[in-house]
């Protein structure tokens, strides 16, 4: 099984993972098990990823041509000044479904929804999706991660971000860093180490076009430069559980065209049922919470 064909009406993320492995298990206990220790998982290519690489990625060029510098703006118009990009040194696309309803397809790999599930350990809605590609000599970010730290052990993790990626990335053309087991640590990783530097216990996995690198919300990580110019391309799907907010708000960011075109199982998981609770903001993500505890206006946790 490469992505949900079902299209039955889902009350439930226990019923959503219930359907996805009636006839066999997705992911093997023994990887569900290096996510929870370590904090990241590489899953490789399935079917479905393997034979719609090209599809993507002739998809993806489109709306990069089409939305050029205004790239990834979409639920952050407040803070939008002409000519200002979105991150400095990357190519960034926001709001994918609502650009191309193949990219809704991405929002339910089996593989990532047993990841989210199993690392939330809790009802589950995709919070984001979008792409991003850092581009010649630079891309490079501070060490962070995508959601406030937990405060205690006890307290659940927020989620997952699933970067899948459409080119194969290394050291060279811009594969992420991350430092394995960081998301068990109870504060920002700026409160340990130099977060502007590379750091001696950071990896860089080397991924192939089509892999899916998992990282759980609270795990150290950062993009790194694109030295060759090669291109890097990969969509960030944020998966969070279900009582957190979204980066877009995807009741109001989607069309009713574009709402008419999902199956069951993607309203259910983009939260866009009129059962659903309503998100006020137009984007909430980690920012809030970084700017909050470092008393910051305006600065990214992101950028160098
Ligand atoms: O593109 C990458 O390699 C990582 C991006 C990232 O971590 C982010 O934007 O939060």
């Amino acid at each position: 099984m490469n992505k949900i064909n079902i299209d039955k009406e889902i009350k439930s993320t226990k019923d959503l993972i219930k359907k996805i492995e009636e006839n066999s298990k997705v992911l093997k206990k023994k990887q569900l098990n290096f996510l929870n220790k370590y904090g990241y998982l590489i899953i490789k290519k399935n079917k479905y990823l393997k034979n719609n690489l090209k599809l993507f990625r002739s998809e993806i060029d489109k709306h990069i041509k089409k939305d050029g510098t205004k790239g990834g703006w979409e639920g952050k118009k407040t803070f939008y000044r002409k000519g200002k990009l979105f991150e400095p040194g990357a190519q960034r696309l926001g709001n994918l479904i609502e650009k191309n309803i193949i990219f809704s397809n991405l929002i339910i790999i089996p593989e990532i929804l047993i990841c989210a599930r199993n690392v939330t350990k809790d009802e589950i809605k995709v919070c984001g999706l979008n792409f991003r590609e850092p581009l010649k000599g630079t891309g490079y970010q501070k060490i962070h991660m995508d959601w406030r730290p937990r405060k205690k052990k006890s307290e659940k993790f927020a989620g997952i971000v699933a970067m899948i990626f459409f080119d194969n990335a290394n050291t060279q053309n811009g594969a992420p860093r991350l430092i394995p087991r960081t998301h068990l640590k109870k504060n920002w990783p700026e409160k340990y180490i130099n977060i502007n530097t590379r750091n001696k216990k950071e990896i860089s996995p080397k991924i192939n076009a089509g892999d899916i690198l998992i990282l759980n919300l609270n795990l150290w990580h950062a993009g790194s430069t694109n030295i060759s110019g090669k291109r890097r391309r990969m969509i960030m799907l944020n998966i969070k559980r279900r009582r957190h907010p979204q980066l877009l708000n995807y009741q109001k960011f989607l069309s009713s065209i574009t709402k008419s075109k999902l199956t069951n199982s993607q309203k259910y998981l983009l939260a866009i049922r009129d059962s659903d609770k309503k998100q006020k903001s137009d984007s909430i993500g980690v920012g809030k919470f970084y700017k909050k505890d470092f008393h910051l206006n305006n600065i990214s946790h992101k950028r160098v």
